[in-house]
């Protein structure tokens, strides 16, 4: 344990000095990326248990996943996963022996759980996408505020953890209870900035899928995504994947935090969409991905050679499961379906096969994936103010030689 707590102390000091530059290698291939908009120059840091990734920003710390990194399987290494924090303060070191989580607001019995009292109880595993609402962003048109991201903040792991009803039941949920929320242990740098929480419908908390995870595939969740503990919520965008989680309230109202009534809100409408330029009238917290499928074998712009090929990629949706992916190589006129790959559950990208054979000259490949309820991408993306959601049909452009 002591062991442990040197490296997470000496990761934390390497995330308050010039942590990306400490650990980086001379010799390590490209020192930056271009993501295809405007102002898409990233520069590649790597953090503390991560390999270099994109640097979005560096406080609070926001690194997006290569995009390749997606073609090398359908989980995402643990040190290739993509990091977002709202607020500076980091936690930069927590001692897992004394760390507790506490559990109060409206229940019989409070609690004070250690990791190892919940290591002790059931547990349970699950393959599920997180990704941020954000996902994708830099591609909006006409263009949004907001961190301006590629596909990178995304990622499948597979998450150990108890079911947050467990815990709850163990707390006792009192009559009258309507909301849960969720804090961890980051904070902001000035008072004046809202602390970062958010909050479930009671029902939703209770539903058995809802976990406390300690562990991402096969490890200690890794510093940045949220060390000691972090809240997986299936099928639902990150917002809610609260990291470093040490307090769980139970409320008899509708939690009342700026991260629930003012941000991560869509408009309140089926396509979650407005006019390009319009605010909504109304919006509602966001919740469930919609259906989303990428080409992960081929870049865009890539030369390849002329011939047979094999096309592959990644497809997910909010857990209906995908069941249906259709591949274009001639720019949506005619559409093949491809073979799906192992099924680990409706929560986990799945993977696409497709051979192809692709004639001299130019290509415009499309993927589009529809889940079990019929729910589909649409063919023109798709605009809200804060650059939410984004699932159009994605188009990946190969010259054949
Ligand atoms: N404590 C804490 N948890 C958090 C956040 C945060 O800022 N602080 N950001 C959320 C958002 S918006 C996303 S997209 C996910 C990202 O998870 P990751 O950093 O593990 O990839 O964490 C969520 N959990
Ligand atoms: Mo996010």
């Amino acid at each position: 344990m002591m062991h442990r707590r040197e490296i997470l102390r000496g990761a934390g000091a390497a995330l308050l000095a010039a942590g990306p530059l400490a650990s980086r290698r001379a010799w390590a291939a490209p020192d930056s990326v271009t993501l295809p908009f405007g102002a898409g120059e990233r520069r590649l840091a790597a953090y503390p248990g991560k390999r270099p990734l994109l640097l979005t920003t560096s406080r609070p710390p926001q690194l997006e996943t290569p995009f390749a990194v997606f073609d090398e399987g359908v989980i995402t290494a643990n040190d290739a996963f993509f990091v977002r924090y709202h607020l500076a303060d980091l936690p930069l070191s927590i001692d897992p022996d004394t760390f507790r989580l506490a559990v109060k607001g409206t229940v019989e019995t409070l609690l004070s759980l250690s990791l190892a009292e919940l290591k002790g109880m059931p547990s349970v595993e699950l393959v599920a996408v997180n990704q941020c609402s954000g996902n994708s962003r830099g591609f909006v048109e006409p263009r949004v505020a907001g961190g301006q991201l590629g596909n990178g903040a995304m990622g499948n792991a597979r998450w150990t953890g108890v079911p947050l009803k467990a815990v709850l039941d163990k707390a006792g949920v009192k009559k009258g209870a309507v909301q849960v929320s969720f804090e961890g242990l980051d904070g902001p740098v000035l008072p004046e900035t809202p602390d970062f929480a958010k909050a479930l419908d009671i029902d939703h908390a209770r539903d058995g899928e809802v976990m406390l995870a300690w562990a991402m595939n096969g490890e200690d969740l890794p510093w940045l995504n949220g060390f000691p503990l972090r809240l997986v919520v299936p099928g639902h965008y990150g917002t809610y994947w609260v990291k470093h989680l040490n307090t769980i309230t139970v409320l008899d109202k509708p939690f009342d935090s700026f991260w629930m009534q003012k941000a991560y809100r869509i408009p309140a409408n089926a396509c979650a969409c407005t006019e390009p330029g319009k605010a909504p009238g109304s919006t509602v917290p966001i919740a469930r991905f919609n259906v989303r499928s990428f080409v992960t074998s081929l870049a865009d712009k890539a030369t390849v050679k002329a011939g047979e090929t094999t096309l592959r990629g990644i497809a997910f949706d909010g857990g209906y499961g995908i069941t249906e992916v259709a591949v274009s190589t001639d720019d949506g006129r005619t559409w093949a379906s491809a073979a799906l790959g192992q099924d680990l559950g409706r929560y986990s990208f799945r993977q696409w096969t497709l051979p192809v054979k692709l004639a001299p000259g130019a290509h415009a490949i499309k993927v589009k994936a529809t889940n079990r309820i019929g729910q589909s991408q649409p063919l023109d993306p798709l605009w809200n103010p804060p650059g939410y959601m984004r699932n159009v049909v994605e188009t990946v452009r190969v010259t054949a030689a």
